[in-house]
């Protein structure tokens, strides 16, 4: 999958204070080809906001657009896919003509956005990350190579993932990586993004 193996998923409070959309652009700059907005608190009208300046850079640099949750959004920017979280139901025809990308825990979670027709999906936490630790452990390479086991589609293993720990998550024949703060909250997002996108080859 080359570049469209890195996922960045964004979150404004996490980028040490900078402008997130400079900070998208210096990434996609850097050869990051596929971005998920991801705030979920935001307005529909702030989140549009947001995902214009985005998708306007995304699309000069031919990079792939996914709105996290809000298919209006998505539809009303020209984004590429709608991201969709476990908890959230959308059917093909509430997102026409958008990819769907889908949030799993379970095998059999990735079974079903299989059947529903999602292209890829994103498990995790497979490591640490403060961002989730509110839900339990941790799921582990061993979980992920489970998922990967049980569809044809990519799996992205997303939750604590560094460029250090990419060569043990391809191991298990995962397809990427999604991140948010070993990109977004580094002393150089680019600097990052290129060594994620070493790293994954
Ligand atoms: N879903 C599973 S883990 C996670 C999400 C949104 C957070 C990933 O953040 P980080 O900073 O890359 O660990």
């Amino acid at each position: 999958m080359g570049a469209l193996s890195l996922c960045l998923v964004t979150d404004r409070d996490a980028t040490r204070g900078r402008d997130l959309v400079a900070v998208v652009a210096e990434c996609v700059e850097a050869g990051l080809r596929l971005v998920q907005v991801r705030e979920k608190d935001l307005s529909a009208a702030a989140l549009l906001a947001l995902c214009r300046p985005i998708r306007e850079l995304t699309r000069r640099a031919g990079a792939r657009l996914f709105v996290n949750s809000n298919v209006e959004v998505a539809l009303e920017v020209g984004a590429d896919g709608i991201h969709r979280p476990q908890a959230l139901v959308i059917v093909a025809e509430d997102a026409p003509g958008l990819s769907v990308a889908v949030s799993v825990h379970r095998p059999e979670e990735a079974i079903d956005a299989q059947k529903d027709g999602a292209e890829f999906v994103l498990f995790g936490p497979v490591y640490d990350t403060p961002r989730k630790r509110a839900f339990g452990p941790p799921q582990g390479v061993l979980r992920l190579a489970e998922v990967v086991r049980a569809v044809s589609i990519p799996v992205f293993a997303i939750g604590g993932v560094t460029p250090e720990r990419v060569g043990e998550v391809r191991a298990t024949g995962a397809a990427g990586v999604a991140v948010i703060s070993a990109i977004l909250s580094a002393d150089s997002p680019a600097h990052a993004t290129r060594r994620f996108l070493e790293a994954l080859g």
